[in-house]
């Protein structure tokens, strides 16, 4: 393998020896093929320091020191490290002027200045704003900036950038061309530089905060797409109102705005008082977009509303630090979406994405710890253990200090920190010094990646009055790439639990002297024991563990069947609860599994349809966790802990499980389906078609009866397609929710009749590039036996495009999730990856490394896909010309 990769080392950080507290930023917009930028930084050097290193790559046309042009011999340019070193600089302040041009147009990367439909927009972070221009481009070095822009007023007749706007008019010298200048008081790094400019349409409204401040709101779409901003400012508002209520935080500046474009990376952008986002996330109408996309709308206009505070008012001192800023925010998403509905089913969500995508990314060569120690490409480190695991981290924070105390850390944070780059460390000695705690032994959360095991053991002794129940937790950490498990040292973690008596009522107990009902118990060794004195007698104790996932491990006690029962039966904590239905599907899944290696009878599953039965039947069970309790885990979940995986025979077992469950249930499923319909309906009688909006109410029902139906049509699939045909448009009608369950729950059928209904839903929504990704999804996700010639003949639908990054990820990125598709045994599913991840990397470097991470499992499958995928994956590393984000992933899990 060749390897001339450079990485970087969070131990090599160094202070910068030049800041930037001012930049003057002229954008001349000639058009979007060309763009004019002159560059003003007023440069205060260090300690005396003479040698200035800027960061750029854009074609640069004049440098000036205090005005006077450089020659060249007073800098050189190292075009592999964008570096552009000036020598014999001032060691006193000076200003330096750099103009460069750039070609948007041609920019198919989305980082740095790129035009989409004859619009311009940026994205910075982490290092686009060197596309851009010459700078210290470093978190670190943050200053304030003035930015102007001309245009032609046709062309472009919108022109933002950070900040308030001071001024606007004509160009003197040409009436045809405008111009803007904005600027924003608060001192910034440069990823948090925006700017667009074009034809788009705009929505306004105000917030008044709570000091009494009125804030204006503008939300620019392309004009078509202008109808569907409503839900999203209404979730602004929101998320406004729930940081001054929740953390006591107001917005600063006095206008806030959201740009949608549907040329994006990924979700959105934090940009201060601009924000850039996918269209994704903020475009949503009950035709359009289904529950659950309503609550990704308002979950990421949320994060990045948040990020004002946690990301740009404190940013991250170096990229390392990035879980700094992204495991608080999406901790603080989380929990504005939870006080918004739904507290517990959004919590098991969360749970799912974490176990699904971060305990795989942790078991695999691509794990590092919430702060990685090194990385070759920062984009690679957007990752879901930064984010996810990272949002953990603070809500353990969280749980052993309690929501007062932890708002005295956050407030500690805000006053040590305001205006400056941290650190994890930083926010973590706000967490302790605010609340007296000892977090010592905490930041190993931060340092040692992998999943924690725990291994917990029970026992009961009665002696005379004296019933004590004794729990036994072993903590142990796995070996990962980057560093074995006999260097690992054991971590600080909460676990909550309760013990319920065969009654399913919570026993009473005591515990260094004063009684409980549940508690949170310290772990931080390698094993410890904990005796718990219980205040009434009883026969048998069941304990409930990691009660609302504690923390982000593994836990491990050996329950009975009959003890997962009874906590899946009455639990009050409604993750231990769902979790307990979760490992007996798990323990049913590996039981077909093991039936279909050994070619023997398939189980019948009887007690656990029983149990299903029981929650099936009971009505006070909210419909939306219902949903959550019939729903089985996903393949990669079930492959937690193995090797030699057939991928294709762990599907096969899933599926087995879902057809015997829908035999023995469908009696149930079918009520359960009727009634959340006639739930749903019940106050719309006569109503317009329009009531069936987005609200947590109706999408709860909506949910359960989409998990229901999808489980019926296993059961008898030709009578709901017969079904399916005959009311497709009336229940269409209604919203794409119903339409998405419809299709998603006959989208594995054989049957022309599938195929008939995806033209029919490409043809209505043909001028909706939402929806258009809807169908590729559908196309990509099927188990149809011809599912990748239907992938391949997609990739030339007229609404395709690779360029777009969303429908990259509807079409290439759902087939790469689809197990027995991509899995398949005669690798024709990498072969396809693989060759579209090629293509992709001449132009997206970011969106190919994405794809290139449906990888990881190589060295955990069997030997003939391991044989398959990495052949592919050799190929890959054997291209030249592979960006560096595409070859770090690739070499890491070649290994
Ligand atoms: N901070 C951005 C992500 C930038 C990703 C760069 N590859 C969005 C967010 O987390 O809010
Ligand atoms: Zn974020």
């Amino acid at each position: 393998m060749t390897s001339t990769q450079t990485v970087k080392y969070l131990r090599d950080y160094a202070a910068p020896a030049h800041l930037v507290p001012k930049t003057e930023l002229l954008f001349d917009i000639i058009s979007e093929t060309e763009v004019r930028i002159t560059a003003t930084l007023h440069i205060e050097p260090q300690h005396g320091a003479t040698e200035l290193e800027l960061h750029g790559d854009a074609k640069l046309h004049r440098i000036a020191l205090n005005g006077e042009t450089l020659p060249e011999s007073r800098y050189t340019l190292d075009k592999d490290s964008e570096t552009l070193t000036l020598h014999d600089m001032p060691a006193e302040p000076f200003v330096l002027t750099v103009e460069t041009e750039v070609n948007p147009a041609a920019n198919k990367s989305f980082n740095g200045l790129y035009a989409s439909g004859g619009n311009l927009y940026t994205q910075c972070e982490p290092e686009g704003f060197r596309r851009i221009t010459f700078h210290p481009d470093r978190p670190d070095v943050m200053g304030v900036f003035t930015t102007e822009i001309r245009a032609d007023k046709a062309a472009f007749p919108v022109l933002l950038s950070n900040g308030n706007q001071i001024r606007s008019g004509s160009l003197h010298d040409n009436p045809n061309r405008h111009f803007a200048v904005w600027h924003d008081p608060f001192a910034k790094p440069t990823y948090l530089f925006a700017l667009v400019a074009g034809d788009l349409a705009v929505r306004r409204d105000t917030f008044k905060t709570r000091s009494g401040r009125d804030v204006a709101i503008a939300f620019y779409t392309r004009a078509e797409d202008a109808d569907k901003t409503a839900f999203a400012i209404e979730s602004l508002k929101n998320a406004m109102k729930w940081d001054e209520e929740r953390f006591g935080l107001e917005y600063d500046l006095d206008i806030f705005m959201v740009v949608a474009v549907g040329d994006f990376n990924m979700g959105a952008m934090e940009n201060k008082g601009l924000n850039i986002f996918n269209t994704k996330y903020v475009l949503a109408d009950e035709r359009t977009a289904t529950d659950p996309d309503f609550e990704g709308v308002e979950s990421v206009i949320g994060h990045e509303y948040f990020h004002n505070w946690t990301g740009n008012r404190v940013t991250c001192r170096d990229w390392f630090q990035l879980s700094l800023k992204e495991g608080l925010t999406v901790f603080r998403d989380q929990e504005f979406s939870g006080d918004r509905a739904s507290r517990a089913v959004r919590r098991i969500e969360n749970v799912k994405m974490l176990r699904q995508h971060q305990f795989a990314e942790d078991a695999g060569p691509m794990a590092h710890p919430v702060r990685p120690a090194s990385y070759v490409e920062m984009n690679n480190f957007y990752t879901m253990t930064v984010y996810e695991k990272g949002a953990e981290v603070v809500r353990m924070y969280h749980t052993f200090l309690g929501e007062e105390g932890f708002q005295r850390g956050m407030k500690l944070y805000f006053e040590r920190h305001d205006g400056q780059a941290v650190t994890c460390d930083d926010f973590r000695a706000a967490m302790a010094d605010a609340n007296g705690a000892d977090f010592d032994q905490f930041a190993l959360w931060y340092s040692q990646a992998g999943t924690p095991v725990l291994d917990v053991s029970d026992s009961l002794q009665s002696e005379g009055s004296l019933h004590t129940y004794t729990l036994h937790v072993k903590q142990s950490l796995p070996d990962t790439p980057d560093m074995p498990a006999a260097d690992k040292r054991p971590m600080m973690m909460p676990l909550a639990v309760a013990l319920l008596d065969e009654n399913g009522e919570k026993i009473p107990f005591a515990l260094s002297g004063s009684l409980h009902t549940e508690t949170v118990l310290t772990v931080n060794q390698a094993e410890q024991t904990y005796e718990l004195q219980l205040a009434r007698p009883v026969q048998s104790v069941t304990p409930s563990l990691l009660r609302g996932f504690s923390a982000p491990v593994h836990l491990h006690f050996d329950y009975t069947d009959a003890q997962l029962a009874h906590l899946l039966a009455h639990d009050d904590d409604p993750f231990a609860r769902w979790e307990a239905g979760q490992t007996l599907y798990r323990r049913a899944i590996a039981a077909n599994e093991a039936a279909l290696e050994n070619g023997t009878d398939l189980p019948e599953h009887a007690a656990l349809a029983e149990a299903l039965r029981r929650i099936l039947n009971d009505q006070s069970i909210d419909p939306a966790f219902k949903a959550l309790l019939l729903q089985v885990p996903a393949e990669s979940e079930l492959w937690d802990g193995r090797t030699r995986i057939d991928p294709v025979r762990t599907a096969a077992a899933r599926e087995a499980l879902h057809e015997a469950l829908a035999g023995s249930l469908h009696g149930e499923l079918l009520a359960a389906a009727l009634n959340a319909r006639e739930a749903e309906n019940a106050d719309k009688r006569g109503k317009q078609i329009s009531i069936y909006g987005y609200n947590p109410q109706d999408a709860a029902q909506r949910s359960l009866q989409y998990t229901a139906f999808a489980l019926l049509h296993r059961f008898d699939d030709s009578a709901i397609m017969a079904q399916v045909f005959e009311h497709y448009d009336e229940i269409a009608r209604k919203n794409m929710t119903h339409e998405w369950g419809i299709l998603t729950a006959v989208n594995h059928n054989e049957s022309p009749r599938r195929n008939e209904l995806l033209v029919r839903f490409a043809a209505k929504f043909d001028d909706q590039a939402l929806v258009m990704d809807k169908y590729f999804m559908l196309i990509a996700s099927s188990r149809r036996s011809d599912t990748l010639a239907q992938v391949q003949a997609a990739l030339t639908h007229p609404r395709f495009d690779i360029a777009n990054p969303n429908k990259v990820r509807a079409l290439i990125g759902t087939f790469a999730r689809n197990v027995p598709h991509f899995h398949a045994a005669d690798g024709s599913g990498y072969r396809f990856v693989a060759d579209k991840i090629r293509e992709i990397n001449a132009f997206n470097p970011q969106i190919a490394a994405g794809l290139a991470r449906s990888f990881n499992l190589m060295q955990r499958v069997e030997p003939q896909r391991q044989a398959l995928m990495r052949q592919e994956l050799q190929a890959l590393a054997d291209m030249p010309d592979l960006s560096k984000d595409v070859r770090e992933i690739v070499e890491k899990i070649l290994g």
